[in-house]
Order: C-alpha cells, then structure tokens, then sequence
C-alpha cells in the first residue's frame, strides 16, 4: 500500500485540531500562542493507523482567514482531505474557500466530518449532515464528536475506502520535496521536515537544495520520528543534513534530485478562475510551501505566463494556486520553464502534448520524465540531454561562423562551456584536438610567408637546445600550432625536438637522483645559465617540475618514466 497523507480543511474553531487529536492522540497545536489564543497558526503532522493496517499522514492546517497561505502549504502534495465542518455552525467562508483550494489542487477524494455532534439535537445534526453531502458530492459524510469520542470508528473507515481509491503512484519520478520545516539538532545538524512529492529519499542520497544550488549529502530519513532506511513518496519525512546552516534551507525551498527539475522564474500555466484575473494581475503563485509574488501574462483565454519575483522548482502537471487578497484561481502548470513570451500558439501546442514543441537548447531528458512517457519524439538525444534539431543546426552555425572568424594560424575555438557542451558536440561535423574545436582536418596557415616560416625552424634547428630569441611573434604562434616550436619565457624560444631532448635529460636526471638543480642541468645540457633556467620554467609551467629552493622535483605526473 502506497503511503499517503490526508490534510484538514475547515473554517476556523470547526474542531479540525480536535478531531485530529482524537483520531491520533497527538496534540498539533504546540505552539504557546496557538494555545493561549485556541486557534491553529502553523502546520501540524501527526500520523494515523486505520483498520486496515494502513498508516496515514495527518496534516493539520489552520482554519483562520488570516493563514490561508499556511493552508495552501500544507494542502499541497495530500492526497486525501479530511473536510471539518461545524454541525452547529454549517459551511462557513474558509469552508467554501479550502474547499475551492482543495479542487485547484486536483484533491479529489476524501470525507466530510461533522463536528461538535454532540453540541446539537437530532435533527439538527441531520440536517448538518445533508449540508454538508450538498457541499461536496461524491465524499462520504460522517458525524463525530472530538469531545463525545463518536463516529471515530467509522471515520477511519471512510477514510480507509476513500485511502483504497487513491493511485498516484509518483515513487519513480526525480526526487522532490518542499520544505516546510526546518531546525537544528544537536548531534545531527540542520534537520528539514516536508512531504515527499515524488521519489524516495535514503541515507547516503545526494541531493541539491533550491534555490541556492546548494548539494547537500543525507545522513538520515525519519518518517514520524522512526528512522528508515528509505522513505517513499507520500510520506512525512525527516531529512538530516549534517553540514549545512539551517539558514542554508528554508521552508519553501526544495530538496531534489539533481538536474531533474528546473529552477525557473517562469511558468506557462492552463488557468482555472475564480475570480477574472487582469492582464497584468499582481498575486501569490502558491507552489509546493513557497508563494512568490508574480505578474500575471494572459495568454489568451485559458492560458497565462506567470513571471515570478523569486525562481521555484517546478514541473509540468503541478497544480499552483494564485491568491491576491484572497483565493482568485489557480492552474496546472504546462511548462515549467518556459522562455519569457506571450505566445498563445506555444502554449496550446504543449497544452496538447506536443512536449517536443516545448524544447529548444538541451534540457536533461530526466527533467521531462514527469511529463514523458518514454522517449520524446521529434527530439535529438545526446547522452542524458535532449534537445531540438532546429536548436543543434542553429549551435552548428554559430560554432562554424566562430571558427570561420578564428585566428588562422590556430583556426580553433574554445568549445561551449555549458554542461551539455560533452554530449552534444560529438554530434556535430567538428574535430576536438586538445581544448579546442577544429573544422575537420583543418591545419594552421600562413598565406605568403611559408619561406620567413622555413627559415625561423631552421633558425631554431641550428641553435638546439640554446634559446633563440624569436620577436616576430605570429611567426612563433604559427610553428608552435604546427607543433615545430616551443615557447619560453622573454620572448625566447626551443624546437620541438630540441624541447624534448632538454625535457629528458632534466626529467632522466630528476629521476635519478631525486631532483635536478640549475647548475647541474645547466652542464648536462651545455648551455648558459639564462637558457637553463628558461627551459626549466618551462618545464615548471607544463606542470612537469615543482621548484624547491635551488632545485626542481618532479611532479607526480612526470615520475612515470
Ligand atoms: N462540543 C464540542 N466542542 C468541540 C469539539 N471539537 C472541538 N470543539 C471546540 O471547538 C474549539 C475549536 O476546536 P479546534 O479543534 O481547535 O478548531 P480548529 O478547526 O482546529 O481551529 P483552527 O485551527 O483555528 O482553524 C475547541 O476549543 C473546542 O472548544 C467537539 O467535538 N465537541
Ligand atoms: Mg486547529
């Protein structure tokens, strides 16, 4: 059986805090001030055995107008909804309003509670009960008294069938959780508490904190204060994280698998008004425990881009509730990370699955996988990246104009430095010589000056390993990127070979005797002290010896013979 968590919904003072204490025999009202006034302000967790066997995760929200935002919080990510209304009091606003969360959100199961049952007459309970059937069809209604201690029983029945007919089953998707407490342990370090949207989270995982970027290694999983070695999404979990401040994460930010969701300060959303929402519109985007304030792009009718003061992790399918004053709508997202536009056509077209539609520069196919079934089609794959064809014939241009207008004499360029650059470049008619990109075959030229070239390498072959001082420095640059010179330092200069005699009896000799002073290398290779001392700068820079004091050791890369 999956695990699953049930949030509270109700109007204030309708007995949520109450029931939930008598369905678990946990009080969640813990803070002083939720106590001296007796209203709930933040989020309590409690977990819940039914009949079957089944453990539930409660999560108590507050019912006062004022903590809305708290219940958004805690509503985000349940699967199942326990709806308190007060047998004496009926429906009241924060009803109506959870309620109309609960179905932005896509929360469709659940049971309605009647509270206080023992507060009213018989018929007065009845007709509570036949409210509240009215208020939400489809869920099973159930009168109970927190105080009495009746209709528990049947409660957790209901709750278990209405437990039987949720499958969300989100354990194979990237890992993500929205954090929705965060505090230090002595011992332990910074421990965060959320709801695990999707994936498993186990000691030993590494994941990355957003949105700093930060990664964090997890020491521990607790799920209702006992330690696992996994725990599931679904479940109330615990997440130690030894080494990190807990300023470093907070309620709001997101624990997830790395490069499998995009941070993103945009989303492209199918919209679901409550109230007409402006072009324009300034509101909360409500995602996960984090609520942004946002500009509103409409996009049409049915569609808007939201552009967000704060960047949230995001994927396609997640629900998001947008509040102003008060609760104006909300949506599903259809592109997570779309690029700033006001393009109706785009939109649509994702709307209707044409995911391809939605990818242009490489995007890890893993950050698709909650959308994907299986492969895109009509997109390129490179390694873990997928990305669109008309994109890499736009990156093979650029890199062409690039290397067109390189220096002739090195006619190659840096490649990109984005992450993607590995995987997606063998794909393209290019040739990767060193650190650098070369159309294929092409070779250093020298329009016009190949006999001032002839005679600088004949030049360099007569002095062997004396350095020649050489000041026409284009003439130096094209015979070093034909591999012919190797430069030194003051403008001076070795050929190739000779470098490579010089370099073997300075590293023979280092070998053998542990390392090589100046003096000795100088009379070795018969040259005067200046050129000794180049070329063993040289050899400092190629990272082949280290200096120590008078001498130079060798690195640990040249003691291979
Ligand atoms: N008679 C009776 N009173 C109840 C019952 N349950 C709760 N109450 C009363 O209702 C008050 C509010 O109950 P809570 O459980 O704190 O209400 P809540 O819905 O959690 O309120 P918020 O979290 O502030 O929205 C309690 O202080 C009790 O006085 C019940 O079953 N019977
Ligand atoms: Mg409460």
């Amino acid at each position: 059986m999956r695990p699953l968590t049930v949030g509270t919904a109700g109007h204030i003072d309708h007995g949520k805090t109450w029931l939930v204490r008598a369905l678990t025999g946990k009080d969640t009202d813990r803070l002083p001030e939720e106590q001296r006034r007796g209203i709930s302000i933040e989020l309590g967790y409690a977990p819940l055995d039914l009949p079957d066997g089944r453990r539930l995760s409660v999560v108590d929200v507050p019912g006062h107008e004022r903590f809305v935002r708290t219940m958004v919080a805690g509503a985000t990510g349940i699967d199942l909804f326990l709806l308190v209304v007060d047998a004496g009091e009926g429906a009241r606003p924060q009803t109506h309003e959870h309620l109309a969360i609960l179905r932005l959100l896509g929360i469709e199961r659940g049971v309605v509670a009647v509270t206080k049952a023992d507060a009213v007459g018989a018929e007065a309970l009845e007709l509570a009960i036949d409210e509240a059937r009215e208020l939400v069809l489809g869920a099973e209604v159930i009168p109970v008294s927190a105080k009495a201690g009746t209709g528990l029983d049947e409660l957790r029945a209901a709750l278990a069938r209405a437990a039987d007919g949720v499958e969300r089953g989100r354990s194979d998707r990237p890992t993500r959780l929205y954090v929705d407490r965060s505090f230090s342990l002595r011992g332990i370090g910074t421990v965060v508490t959320g709801t695990l949207w999707s994936g498993s989270i186990g000691a030993g995982d590494e994941l990355r904190a957003e949105p700093t970027g930060r990664t964090v290694r997890v020491r521990s999983v607790q799920v209702h204060e006992r330690d696992v070695e996994r725990a599931e999404a679904g479940q109330r979990v615990a997440v130690g994280l030894p080494g990190v401040e807990r300023h470093e994460v907070r309620r709001g930010d997101a624990l997830v698998a790395p490069g499998a969701y995009p941070l993103s300060y945009r989303l492209d959303v199918a919209l679901e008004e409550l109230e007409p929402i402006p072009d324009g519109a300034r509101l909360h985007v409500h995602l996960g425990t984090t609520s942004p304030l946002a500009r509103c792009v409409r996009l049409g009718e049915a569609h808007v881009q939201l552009r967000l003061s704060a960047p949230v992790v995001a994927a396609r399918g997640d629900r998001v509730i947008l509040r102003g004053e008060t609760t104006l709508g909300g949506g599903v997202v259809l592109d997570p990370a779309p690029p700033r536009h006001r393009d109706r056509v785009r939109t649509e077209q994702i709307e209707r699955g044409e995911v391809a539609a939605t990818v242009s520069s490489p995007v890890l196919a893993d950050s698709l996988r909650h959308v994907l079934e299986g492969e895109a089609v009509g997109l390129v794959r490179a390694g873990p990246w997928v990305l669109s064809r008309s994109w890499l014939a736009g990156l093979e241009r650029e890199l062409r104009a690039r290397i067109e207008a390189a220096d002739p004499i090195d006619p190659g360029i840096s490649p990109p430095p984005e992450a993607w650059a590995r995987d997606v470049l063998p794909l393209l008619p290019f040739e990767r010589r060193g650190a650098k990109l070369y159309l294929p075959g092409a070779t250093p030229t020298l329009a016009g000056r190949d006999d001032e070239a002839d005679a600088l390498e004949h030049e360099l072959a007569e002095a062997g390993v004396r350095a020649t001082k050489v000041t026409d420095d284009v003439l130096a640059r094209f015979l070093e990127a034909s591999g012919k010179l190797v430069r030194l330092g003051g403008g001076y200069a070795v050929g190739a070979d000779a470098y490579e005699v010089a370099k073997d009896v300075a590293l023979g000799e280092a070998r053998a005797q542990g390392e090589i002073t100046l003096a000795r290398f100088r009379d070795l290779l018969g040259v005067g002290r200046r050129d000794a001392q180049l070329l063993l700068e040289r050899f400092d820079a190629d990272g082949l010896t280290r200096r120590v004091g008078d001498s130079r050791v060798l690195r640990r890369s040249a003691q291979r013979a």
